[in-house]
């Protein structure tokens, strides 16, 4: 099931019961935060106990200074929302559709041929498609416009201003001109500028860089020293001093307000050559409609309901944030790369789209829970021991993964903790613990009694220094500092560990039925 657009998405939430449209009048500014802080933790403690876990998505149709404006927001905000975003009802079904395809062999004979012909027949629904025109388009402003003129919100008292929380920003590779679609909050600065965060780390930073490794070496390979320096010195993305920058700009499109399997694809950590509008089109197994943009050299979501247009200026940095992020806490102010937008195209009516991040439950957790389920089939073609995985909310992604392992060598445990390490952004791991494969690690209750009983900590707990987020506000540099992995696995005497294991306890059968039967009797209960 494919929606084609938010209209659609919205009319989906409304038909299963899950949106709720709000006709008071409410404020950009803060108040929209706290009403959708409290519907995403709905049902959680002493949260609104009367309303469904996450509560439903919200649509405003009345917001303040904005008269004919609609903000949607929580679209994703609960398990069930996340589910019929990709039109599934579990998202193990998305698993197991990609690991279907993953597990394509070469076809031995005619009969495997035949039967590999359905998956490829389903592979060419997936790749985009570029239209002549789309509603994206409905409305074109080069001029007089702003920014501004949508309900921005700003999320949190202590926020430098109004963010962008929803966007999906689109960039090309210089190398391979392969694109490039990663959600980036952007700072509204006024009406044409805004922030453009992304991490050193991420996709959209790397295309940034491809232009200035370029624009450093002249175009002559005989200069690339001259590239090594200038990304040595150039800090985009940290509170170090900058250096020289080479001129020249880059082109990106912001579209906001995608169907929703295009809004997941930009968040997915994918690896970085593969195109997220080739992954929307498997979520959705239909192909994303494009159209060429109005005034740079990029294709958008044919159905988006806004598209900024612009470019970003190499030798230009400009303090971003701070931001009341997903960590809970603010992500200090930083300097980050300036978008200048040169063009808007709207539809009639546009619906803005977005989001807010805090202190977890909120909607983003739930997309995160998603890329966990989707990304284990992916992490067991480098990591095939692995059982399962859990990344709790409370953990926001980043700072904790409880993975449980079949073990059958020894030393395993940090094998698989490096291997997760080196995988994408899975690098910014804090806190890996693995345990072994009889431990649910989907129940913290059950992973905190195994693992701590089975450490010795000094024994078990190694530390490695490497790249951490750049929300990593503890670590010793930005973007830099030390991770930790924790071996709870049962320790074995090839492990060095000569001591007798004991066993679990569990009662035994027999008395279980005895008790089972005279349950009754004993009038307990
Ligand atoms: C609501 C939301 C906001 C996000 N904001 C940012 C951001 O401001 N900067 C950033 O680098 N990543 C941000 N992320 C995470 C990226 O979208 C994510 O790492 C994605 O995989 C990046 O895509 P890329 O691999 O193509 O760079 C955000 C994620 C969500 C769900
Ligand atoms: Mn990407």
């Amino acid at each position: 099931m494919a929606y084609d657009d938010l209209r659609e998405w919205i009319a989906a939430l409304d038909r299963a019961g899950e949106l709720k449209r709000v006709h008071a009048e409410v404020d950009p500014i803060l108040e929209i935060t706290e009403i959708a802080d409290r519907v995403s933790k709905a049902g959680r403690g002493n949260h609104l106990p009367k309303m469904r876990p996450g509560g439903p998505a919200l649509l405003f149709q009345n917001v303040k200074g904005y008269p004919r404006s609609q903000v949607l927001i929580n679209q994703f905000g609960s398990p069930r929302r996340m589910n019929a975003a990709l039109g599934v009802d579990s998202l193990d079904e998305v698993a197991n559709r990609l690991r279907q395809f993953l597990d394509v062999k070469s076809p031995q004979g005619f009969l495997d041929k035949v039967k590999m012909l359905p998956m490829l027949a389903d592979m060419g629904k997936f790749f985009p498609k570029t239209v002549s025109n789309g509603p994206c388009q409905e409305i074109v402003k080069t001029e007089n416009f702003s920014v501004l003129d949508f309900p921005v919100l700003q999320c949190w008292p202590k926020d430098a201003g109004r963010f962008i929380t929803l966007p999906c920003v689109i960039t090309r590779d210089p190398r391979t001109g392969k694109r490039n679609v990663g959600m980036y909050r952007m700072q509204v600065y006024d009406a044409t500028t805004t922030g453009m965060h992304w991490q050193r780390q991420k996709v959209g930073a790397e295309h940034y860089r491809e232009r200035m490794r370029a624009a450093a070496a002249g175009g002559d390979p005989a200069r690339s020293s001259a590239a090594v320096d200038v990304m040595a010195r150039s800090s985009g993305g940290s509170r170090l001093p900058g250096g020289d920058r080479p001129a020249g700009k880059m082109e990106v499109a912001v579209a906001i307000g995608t169907d929703p399997a295009l809004t997941f694809a930009a968040i997915v950590p994918a690896p970085p050559d593969v195109e997220e509008f080739l992954i929307a089109g498997f979520l959705r197994e239909k192909p994303v409609e494009l159209v060429n943009c109005k005034t740079v050299d990029l294709e958008v979501p044919a159905t988006a309901e806004i598209v900024l247009e612009g470019y970003v200026n190499l030798d230009e940095l400009r303090t971003e944030g701070p931001f009341g992020d997903h960590t809970g806490f603010y992500s200090l102010e930083d300097e980050y790369p300036v978008l200048h937008v040169t063009c808007i195209t709207h539809r009639k009516d546009p619906i803005y789209s977005t989001t807010i991040v805090g202190k977890p439950p909120m909607e983003d957790g739930w997309m995160g829970k998603a890329v966990e389920r989707i990304f284990l089939p992916l992490m067991r073609l480098t990591i095939p021991e692995l059982v399962d995985i859990n990344l709790p909310v409370e953990g926001i992604f980043h700072n904790l993964m409880i993975v449980s392992i079949r073990k059958s060598y020894p030393g395993q445990a940090r094998k698989v903790m490096n291997a997760v390490w080196s995988l994408g952004q899975a690098m910014f791991t804090k806190c890996i613990v693995v345990v072994d494969e009889d431990v649910n690690v989907q129940d913290p209750g059950e992973v905190v009694l195994k693992a701590l009983n089975h450490i010795d900590p000094e024994r078990d707990i190694q530390f490695v220094l490497g790249p951490v987020d750049s929300l990593d506000h503890a670590s010793r540099l930005p973007d830099y500092g030390s991770k930790m992995g924790i071996d709870a696995t049962r320790k074995w005497p090839s492990e060095g560990f000569s001591r007798p294991w004991p066993d679990e306890i569990t009662m035994d059968a027999k008395t279980k039925a005895l008790v089972d039967k005279k349950w009754k009797e004993l009038g307990i209960e």
